[in-house]
């Protein structure tokens, strides 16, 4: 009888999934107390600008960094420096090398150019800065602290005319001094959008993954994951497979599961994949049987046991796969809707997956991913 080693089947995953998420590079650049390190503080998870100031990469750019975070930051000032000229040819010199190389994960992917609201001026030092960023890589102006636009984003677009966009963000609540008076924190998740529109493709999930700000750049992200799954998992039924052969969906749908984890910024350790995946396979020991496994998944298709003895077809895959993976999603969004964005701990994760899994034979709550499923396999024809 076919068996199937989950342990391996695991750690393939974390390790694959880790590998083809990547980091996204982001350079940002503003005067000083622009409100740089509050904002990626603001936006990103991990309080990396809290950290410290970081590696040092030139005289006036540090790179910030933290493991489990995939992003990179390079963080420059001296703007404002009478050798500014020398700060230009020194960022132009990082992105260039960067752009040429080979590898687009070694490229700095976007930079975000901030500007103060208050203070309602594009200096000539700024031009010439998004000038030759440009050249190398998309800009998007950063109107920081904003609480008035009064003309000064339009402004901010002609002055700057080769940024992708101009974005205006409040990071913090502005608290005033009349009790009662503040302003929430504003835009961040348009900067995000707005980010995730220049940056290349294959960069994406990093992007999804680092921010906390938007919950739905993640969800959009592991939808992403989900249907290249449930098209792996068509491909290897298209010829229906006999149940004791139906293994080989496993290593798939467990694959998507990372894929999904990592893309919400999880940690995705061994331990917390493999207790997902006890959850759906209904078994805690490390090899599992076709047979077992199979009768255990066709639970999330109604009726599904009364095709037992037959063959798992394209159509059924895609089914299973796709319930599968919009179960965990629905897991994760309520978790993290739960937690405002920040990194929920995984126990959290497992509870509420293990209590939507056992719900999940709801008829109709299955029958809306069954039409999703098969608009799906209606695309590929
Ligand atoms: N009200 C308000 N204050 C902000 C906002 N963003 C930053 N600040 C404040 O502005 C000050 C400077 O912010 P930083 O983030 O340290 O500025 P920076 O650009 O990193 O400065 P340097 O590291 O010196 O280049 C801090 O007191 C922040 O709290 C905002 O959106 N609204
Ligand atoms: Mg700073």
């Amino acid at each position: 009888m076919k068996s199937l080693d989950l342990t391996a089947a695991v750690k393939r995953a974390i390790d694959e999934a880790r590998r083809d998420l990547g980091k996204v590079n982001v350079l940002i650049a503003g005067r000083t107390g622009v409100g740089k390190s509050t904002l990626i503080n603001s936006v990103f998870h991990g309080r990396l600008a809290a950290t410290g100031q970081g590696e040092p990469v030139t005289q006036t750019t540090h790179l910030i960094s933290k493991d489990g975070i995939p992003l990179a930051i390079w963080d420059s000032r001296g703007l404002e420096m009478s050798d500014f000229d020398e700060t230009l040819g020194e960022l132009t010199n990082l992105v260039e090398k960067r752009a040429s190389e080979p590898n687009l994960q070694d490229h700095i992917h976007v930079a975000w150019l901030c500007l103060n609201e208050d203070g309602r001026r594009v200096e000539p030092a700024e031009q010439k800065l998004c000038r030759s960023l440009a050249q190398h890589l998309p800009v998007l102006g950063v109107i920081t602290k904003a609480r008035r636009d009064d003309g000064f984003r339009a402004e901010v677009h002609r002055l700057l005319p080769e940024v992708k966009n101009v974005v205006r963000v409040r990071a913090i609540a502005e608290q005033f001094d009349d009790p009662g008076v503040s302003l929430p924190p504003m835009g961040l998740d348009d900067l995000v959008a707005s980010t995730a529109e220049v940056v290349p493709e294959g960069i994406q999930g990093a992007l999804a993954a680092a921010q906390k700000v938007s919950v739905q750049q993640k969800e959009q992200q592991a939808h992403a994951v989900v249907a290249s799954a449930a098209t792996t998992a068509a491909a290897a039924a298209a010829v229906p497979i006999p149940f004791a052969d139906a293994l080989i969906l496993v290593p798939i749908q467990i694959s998507m599961l990372a894929g999904i984890s990592v893309v919400f910024g999880l940690d995705t350790s061994r331990a917390f994949l493999s207790v997902l995946v006890a959850t759906v396979t209904g078994t805690a020991s490390t090899t599992v049987v076709g047979r077992a496994i199979v009768a255990n998944l066709l639970k999330f298709i109604p009726g599904g046991g009364s095709i037992f003895g037959g063959a798992v077809s394209a159509a059924t895959a895609t089914t299973l796969t796709t319930v599968l993976g919009e179960i965990y999603i629905a897991s994760l969004v309520a978790v993290f809707t739960r937690t405002d964005g920040q990194l929920p701990d995984t126990d959290a994760v497992e509870r509420e997956f293990r209590e939507r899994v056992k719900t999940a034979t709801d008829d109709s709550f299955l029958a809306k991913f069954r039409s999703k499923a098969g608009k799906l396999l209606g695309r590929r024809r």
